[in-house]
């Protein structure tokens, strides 16, 4: 009998048979129920399927505290990223340790059942200092922590009823399990893994390549499509990349598979991270390139991680991970020998070529040329599908302003205008007519005006995901609201902040509601400027004085601003 490699047997999953799941089912349904995140829900599926073994839940307090301090579990195992079930106070106040709560997805289906065994709350700035190495607002992962999670952590096991449904690409989603019954099926002995959250360019290719010489094994091409970077390509396109250029590989040594990941870009502890869960997909190698799992600058400008410090984790913990490391260098265009090697291979006198990832969305917004030994003629056609050049795409103007700053008038003339120039269609979303249709039963509370204008956010990025023009003017007195709406923008199009820095006295001597008068009398309460703050926003896109200068010639300093930026031609 020829001996099975552990890869290939099959990894335990947490869910019970489907007789046990109905009737789990109508049980859970009288449980308190959490609805969970898309992080959560990502994070769920690959507990319940095996991608995240050893665990069997969300962490617990002491497995959380010892995965944060030494990126092991509280019994010694490696497990580098801590997975936990934030919520909000006012459900975590519902439910106590011993209790079940039923965690459902976005359209209520009940997926599986947590056995609370802790409830506490994290000291997310150790987390992130700890975690991601710095609690930086720039981080990704930390802004998420800080401004998306919930404030309380439950930790305990999961009871899989069912997996979260995916209507697309299903024959290209495999489980842990799957993966590995399709190496055992072809007799894939050795694997390796090729992470990624881009479309695969020609050095991507050629880096795949050479790792599967090296390793002398079959290849899985292992994209990430559960949630990535803020601001990366989209994962409809990014698989219509990966199909177009999978004709490129041998078909017999090469498969492509999908992983619902959510990745935290974590650099070096998510290499480790990937490690394990590649291993628990059958893989026996993965590719770790440069900067693996990066996520940019800080707020300093500088690198958050040293591009080869996640290599030099992995390696590190490669006999705990159990998948070997293939290791490469960034892979650049040599111009002379018409070919890619790694930097590091280059002979010294050498023309090297390389287009970084801001320069080719550059290239994508302004429509230019991107050359045939960068990439493939079929992904830069599908990328330029749905990246056409700026002054086609939807974008959003957001004034944001005092009450009476001449926010809706310097609208209005934008609308106007733009409407002149054509070829995209034009929303205003003005503070007023808002609050007639969409917030009319909202008041002037915190926590009204950001409902407020999280649903004027919403609409904006529709419009803007759609390719019109959306123009915003609602006072907005808050910066972190501010901020929200933008990254809900920026997800498909340009977000343009104006400040209409009318002063509060300026507001108040034009009064031209008479509401100043009747906010000074006590009359209004909570009234912005008056008895309410008013955040000004510290680098806004553009600031407009509407003291010196006239309403229309604002209006056309935002024109100018949107030409500058090349968003009308
Ligand atoms: S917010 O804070 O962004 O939700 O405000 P917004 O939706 O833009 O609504 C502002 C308009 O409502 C009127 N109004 C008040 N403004 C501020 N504070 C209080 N308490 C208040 N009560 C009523 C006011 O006319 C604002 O209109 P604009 O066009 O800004 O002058």
């Amino acid at each position: 009998m020829p001996q099975i490699s552990p890869n290939m047997t099959p990894i335990p999953e947490l869910y019970v048979s489907s007789e046990s799941a109905a009737k789990l089912k109508l049980q859970a349904a009288e449980l308190p129920s959490w609805d969970l995140t898309q992080r959560q829900l990502c994070d769920l599926e690959l507990l319940m399927n095996g991608g995240f073994h050893p665990l069997t839940g969300f962490l617990g307090e002491a497995d959380y505290d010892s995965v944060v301090e030494r990126m092991r579990l509280a019994d010694g195992r490696l497990w580098p990223m801590p997975v936990t079930l934030d919520v909000s106070e006012a459900f975590a106040a519902t439910v106590e340790p011993g209790q079940d709560v039923a965690l459902r997805d976005a359209e209520g289906v009940i997926l599986a059942i947590l056995s609370v065994s802790d409830k506490w709350t994290p000291d997310k700035r150790r987390e992130a200092e700890k975690v991601f190495g710095a609690d930086d607002r720039a981080h990704p992962a930390v802004d998420y922590l800080h401004a998306k999670a919930g404030p309380v952590y439950l930790g305990g096991s999961v009871t899989g009823l069912q997996p979260p449904v995916h209507y697309d690409f299903r024959a290209r989603r495999d489980t842990p399990n799957e993966l590995r019954a399709y190496f055992r099926k072809l007799g894939w002995r050795r694997v390796v893994a090729f992470q990624t959250r881009n479309p695969l360019h020609r050095a991507h290719q050629e880096l795949t390549f050479r790792a599967a010489r090296e390793a002398q094994a079959n290849l899985l091409i292992h994209p990430v499509v559960g949630m990535t970077k803020p601001g990366d390509v989209d994962h409809f396109t990014r698989v219509r990349c990966y199909e177009a250029v999978l004709d490129k590989y041998p078909a017999a040594t090469t498969h492509l598979s999908l992983l619902n990941l959510a990745m935290r870009m974590g650099g070096p502890r998510e290499a480790v991270w990937h490690g394990i869960i590649r291993r628990n997909h059958g893989v026996t190698h993965m590719i770790v390139g440069r900067d693996h799992a990066g996520p940019g600058k800080n707020s300093k400008g500088e690198d958050f991680y040293d591009p080869y410090a996640a290599q030099e984790l992995f390696r590190e913990h490669e006999a705990d991970i159990g998948v070997e490391m293939v290791d490469f260098k960034q892979m650049v265009y040599v111009q002379e020998r018409a070919e890619y090697q790694p930097r590091d291979e280059v002979e010294e006198g050498m023309t090297i070529l390389d287009i970084s990832g801001t320069e080719l969305r550059r290239r994508l917004r302004e429509g230019l040329e991107i050359p045939d030994w960068f990439s493939f003629p079929e992904v830069v056609a599908e990328l330029r599908r749905t990246s056409p050049p700026r002054a086609k795409q939807g974008f959003t103007v957001f004034f944001t302003g005092l009450s009476g700053s001449g926010k809706s008038t310097i609208a209005n003339a934008l609308m106007v205008k733009l409407m002149e120039l054509g070829g995209r269609p034009v929303t205003l979303l003005d503070g007023d007519v808002v609050r007639k249709h969409l917030s009319s039963e909202l008041g002037f509370s915190k926590e009204h005006r950001d409902l407020n204008i999280r649903r004027i956010g919403y609409v904006a990025s529709e419009i803007t995901k759609n390719g019109g023009i959306a123009i915003c003017a609602p006072i907005a007195p808050y910066a972190q609201t501010r901020k929200d709406v933008r990254a809900m923008v920026e997800q498909y199009g340009a977000f343009v902040e104006v400040h209409v820095a009318t002063s509060i006295e300026e507001c108040e001597r034009r009064d031209r509601k008479g509401l100043y008068k009747l906010a000074r009398e006590g009359k209004i309460k909570e009234f912005t400027g008056i008895s309410d703050p008013y955040e000004a926003p510290e680098t806004p896109e553009l600031r407009v004085d509407t003291v010196q200068v006239a309403p229309d010639d604002c209006a056309q300093d935002v024109m100018l601003k949107l030409e500058a930026l090349g968003l009308i031609g």
